[in-house]
């Protein structure tokens, strides 16, 4: 069998043991999981999906699931103080907890990636209500963040047994075009980034489809590296960035200092129109980093053409890069939360199959000004 990896035709030189369908959903512990819920849906054009709480049962948390189209954010908040949710607020404040893999066999993943090294977070676990069924099991990331593997074969309920139908006919905000997870960025510590890259290659069975070092990813300041690891039919990836040692402080240094710990820095998220969603995120009070309008004066001697005209990309801030396969435009939000730790990231690729290298000078200039803001560089 041949793979394409970063454009390039190789052998597999083993069969897929640990088989990926793609994200299921993303779940954040949040302080509080009916604002968050909100702004979701009023500022990112969610939907609202299925909801779980005190009135169905669960005594101990809420979380409330929404939904744009293969897009699932689920934001789960502790309703007591004396237990995992709240002790992962009050460590880490809002924050990714789980990043759920849709399976065919969460019983089988599990026992994969266990016996390959991984830790348990929990054995496979039946779901069942008058929908049918669900398995989920889990094992530990860095930090206290979790894979979770969600097996739903023939499940028809709103979001999984536990959960009850939630909507509400008079709030549905439309569409911002947000269509499915392109990828989810880890920050892990000093040299921990080839512990990580080791961790997905041997236990999940990823391959490194690229690598930038500090020479790649430094500016006059501050530095890091990054491993992109990928699973074998390319639904997944995972890049794990690690500080650098530069002139001042690493952004990755100022994540690890304010989340107290190793977490999800960034969730990509793919559109098919990026102008028409940053024009409707910004319009709904969504914040983005800016880069110097300097940037567009070379933009297009750098890339090439590309089909989408100049002005909007320069009014909004859209950044553009190209590789051997094609190009990709992205733009990066300034963090969700008042630590400066989570901030999401809407790329359109139009062939690319990279992260946009090219932009990475002028992104991280622009880091790099919100972080002197903070008096944090
Ligand atoms: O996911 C990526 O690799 C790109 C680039 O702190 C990037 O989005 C890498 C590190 C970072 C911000 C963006
Ligand atoms: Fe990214």
């Amino acid at each position: 069998m041949e793979t394409m990896i970063a454009g390039k035709v190789v052998a597999d030189t083993q069969a897929d043991f640990l088989p990926l369908e793609g994200t299921d959903y993303v779940e954040f512990y949040v302080g509080n999981a009916k604002q968050a819920a909100h702004y979701y849906m009023s500022a990112f054009g969610f939907q609202a999906l299925a909801y779980a709480g005190p009135e169905t049962g669960v005594k101990d948390r809420a979380s409330y699931v929404v939904r744009q189209n293969k897009l699932t954010f689920v934001l789960t908040t502790p309703i007591r103080p004396d237990n995992e949710i709240a002790d992962h607020i009050y460590t880490h404040g809002d924050g990714v907890k789980a990043i759920a893999l849709r399976v065919q066999d969460a019983a089988g993943s599990w026992e994969k990636t266990t016996s390959r090294g991984a830790e348990s977070h929990h054995a496979p676990e039946i779901r069942k209500d008058k929908d049918g069924q669900v398995v989920i099991s889990g094992i530990k990331l860095y930090g206290d963040t979790v894979h979770l593997f969600i097996e739903r074969k023939d499940y028809n309920g709103a979001f999984m047994p536990g959960y009850v139908k939630w909507e509400n006919p008079l709030f549905k905000p439309t569409s911002t075009g947000l269509l499915y997870v392109d990828h989810c960025v880890g920050n892990v510590g000093w040299n921990q980034m080839n512990k990580w890259v080791g961790f997905y290659e041997e236990v999940m069975g990823f391959r490194n489809i690229l690598s930038f070092d500090d020479n790649d990813i430094s500016t006059e300041y501050s530095a890091l590296m990054s491993k992109v690891m990928s699973n074998g039919n390319g639904f997944v990836k995972f890049p794990i960035n690690e500080p650098a040692e530069g002139k001042r402080k690493s952004q990755v240094e100022e994540y690890l200092e304010f989340y107290r710990g190793e977490g999800v820095q960034h969730v990509a998220i793919a559109t098919a129109d990026i102008v028409a969603t940053v024009k409707e995120l910004m319009a709904r009070g969504v914040e983005f980093l800016r880069v110097p309008t300097t940037y567009y004066d070379d933009l297009l001697d750098r890339v090439g053409h590309i089909d989408e005209d100049l002005e909007p990309l320069r009014e909004l801030g859209i950044l553009v890069d190209r590789d051997d396969e094609g190009y990709l435009l992205q733009l990066f939000s300034k963090p969700v939360q008042d630590r400066p730790t989570l901030f999401f990231e809407i790329i359109q690729r139009k062939g690319a199959k990279s992260f946009g290298k090219g932009n990475f000078k002028a992104l991280f200039e622009a880091i790099e000004r919100e972080q002197e803001a903070r008096g944090n560089l």
